[in-house]
Formats: structure tokens, C-alpha cells, sequence
């Protein structure tokens, strides 16, 4: 699949790049590496976004490129990375069906395989992974590459924490360390991002936090989530991960009209693409998420009564080993 993308963007000339609603470090990373790698080889490169860029991703290389207002012209090929499902590319979208073909990279596990070329490998725990790859065959690499890619795999693998971090996670990390990469100085940009204001929010959060009888799945829930700069939602959950023994971690954010964004993390077995499949949204085995037609409350009841059931159904979930 690799040498088809490669054979494809040596074959156009100009390149819509886009990824998914609310980018993070992956999606960012992965498109502003591409980016980079493209223009290396002359080509004419825009990069299209349904959001603005979050205040902690503007240390990124070539950040200021990104656009948001999309404009009509065309191109020989759009790269979508990182990103499950079109639509999800928001109002992109438009600007991406009439592009003459569409590479899809990804590592969503319930990627819908929309483009015309289709390089998804669930077994990568990032696509700023993947396009390391991508690079190491074209022998393209610099400082801006290794800043960017880093900054996706740093991100996705939950700063190398997550089981998809293996070997071969940590030889790419290696080689993009060459790269002048300063650790520190990329985790506290990242990390380090509250006021006093937002732990007194997120205390509140996690004061709701509710458990099944067998403490394996706990969720928090919140009625005034707060949309701002950069998402709390990652915070809530490593505070929510640092309980002994629980599996599934779940949080209910009540949005306008009566909708619930549920969001999904497991440790070990239950597969919380499934579950958020089931409820019409997905992403990966241990993370994952969807919206809910249904007030906090309603929502809360379907999935709680559907996760108990689901996980009631594999074994070591019932402390059986
Ligand atoms: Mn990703």
C-alpha cells in the first residue's frame, strides 16, 4: 500500500491535506509532517481543517498553514490522516468529493475505508507513526518532520503508555530524537495547561464519579463542559486511570438540544469501539466515543445498563481468571 501512495504522490502535482473535527496532536502532526514532506518535493500543498488550531499545538512546525477557510479550487489528490470516516472531516468534506482521488491513512480500527487508495493499520498506535514509513522509504526527514511526528506519537500512544506502544514505536522515537527533540520543553506545552479555574472544574467532574458493583467500570458526568481552547478531556481521564483495578472509564458531557458526548477508555479487554460503535460512533479497542440524541441522564442509563451487560459477558471482567 505504501509504494501505491508513494507511486500516487509522485504521479500529482497539487494536494489537499485534511484530517478529523476536533484535531489533536496525531491529526495535526500527521498532516503538517505531510505537508512538509510534500512541499520537500515541490508539489502544491493546502492544508484544510474543520477547526481552528487548539492554542497548544501552535509550537508545531508550519502550524500557520493551516486553513480553515476552505476555498474552491482543485486537486490532483487529497490526503485525509488520521481520520475514521469522511464526515468527520467536517466541512471539508465538500472540498474533498471533488478531488480526483482520495489516500486515506489511518489507524482507527472502525475506519470506513472511504478513499481510493486505503492505508489503515489498526495496529499502530498513531499515524504520525505510520508516516514515519512513509519518510523512511522516500529518505525525507528534518527537524520539522521529527517535531511533528513526534508530537503525534507522543499524544496518541498517551505519552508511551498505552499498550499500542512496542518496539518498533520506540526505534522510530529513537530516530527522531536525532532531530534536535526536547522532551520536556513538547510536555509541558501539551500538558501543562490549566488555570486554577479548571481543576476546580475538573474536581467537580470527578466528585460525580460513580462505579458498577464490581468497581471494574466507573464514569463521571458533567452538565456544563466547558468548550475552550484546549480539551480537558484527557486530564479527566488520567486522573480517572489512576484508580487500582477499574477497566472501563467513561465521561457524559451534556452538549445544547438535549445531546450527550460520551467518551471511552479501557484498559485490557472490553473493546470500546464496539461499545460506542453500538451507540453509532467508534474509534479504537481502548479508546473511543459518540453522541447521544438523549439528555445526560438518558444517556447515561443506555450505556451504563449496555457497557454492564457487554462487559458482564467476558470472562475476566467477573474476576474469573
Ligand atoms: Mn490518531
Amino acid at each position: 500500500m505504501i509504494n501505491k501512495i508513494i507511486e500516487k504522490i509522485k504521479s500529482s502535482k497539487s494536494f489537499l491535506i485534511t484530517s478529523h473535527m476536533s484535531v489533536e496532536g496525531d491529526a495535526l502532526g500527521s498532516e503538517l509532517a505531510v505537508y512538509r514532506l510534500l512541499t520537500k518535493l515541490q508539489k502544491r500543498v493546502v492544508v484544510y481543517n474543520h477547526d481552528c488550531v487548539p492554542e497548544i499545538y501552535k509550537f508545531l512546525p508550519f502550524v500557520a498553514r493551516v486553513k480553515n477557510h476552505i476555498r474552491e479550487e482543485a486537486f490532483d489528490a487529497g490526503i485525509v490522516l488520521d481520520c475514521s470516516d469522511s464526515s468527520r472531516a467536517g466541512k471539508v468534506k465538500d472540498a474533498l468529493s471533488k478531488v480526483k482521488c482520495i489516500i486515506n491513512i489511518d489507524h482507527h480500527i472502525s475506519n470506513t475505508m472511504f478513499g481510493d487508495i486505503n492505508w489503515v493499520d489498526a495496529g499502530i498506535g498513531s499515524t504520525c507513526q505510520m508516516l514515519y514509513a512513509l519518510c523512511e522509504k522516500l529518505r525525507i526527514m528534518d527537524k520539522h518532520i521529527a517535531l511533528n511526528l513526534y508530537t503525534g506519537i507522543f499524544t496518541d500512544t498517551g505519552n508511551f503508555t498505552y499498550a499500542s506502544t512496542n518496539g518498533e514505536t520506540h526505534r522510530v522515537v529513537s530516530n527522531l530524537m536525532k532531530y534536535n527533540i526536547h522532551p520536556d520543553t513538547i510536555d509541558e506545552r501539551l500538558h501543562s495547561l490549566c488555570k486554577p479555574h479548571d481543576l476546580k472544574f475538573i474536581s467537580e467532574i470527578i466528585a460525580s464519579l460513580k462505579f458498577d458493583a464490581h468497581k471494574k467500570i466507573c464514569w463521571a458526568r458533567i452538565r456544563h463542559w466547558e468548550e475552550k481552547e484546549y480539551d480537558l478531556t484527557e486530564v479527566v481521564f488520567s486522573i480517572m486511570r489512576l484508580l487500582n483495578d477499574v477497566e472501563v472509564f467513561i465521561l457524559f458531557k451534556a452538549c445544547e438540544h438535549d445531546k450527550t458526548r460520551v467518551n471511552f477508555r479501557s484498559r485490557h479487554v472490553v473493546d470500546v469501539n464496539k461499545v460506542a460503535k453500538f451507540f453509532g460512533g467508534g474509534g479504537h479497542k481502548r479508546a473511543s466515543g459518540t453522541t447521544i440524541e438523549d439528555t445526560l441522564e438518558g444517556a447515561e442509563r443506555k450505556v451504563i445498563s449496555f457497557v454492564k451487560r457487554y462487559a458482564n459477558g467476558i470472562k475476566s471482567m467477573r474476576g474469573e481468571n
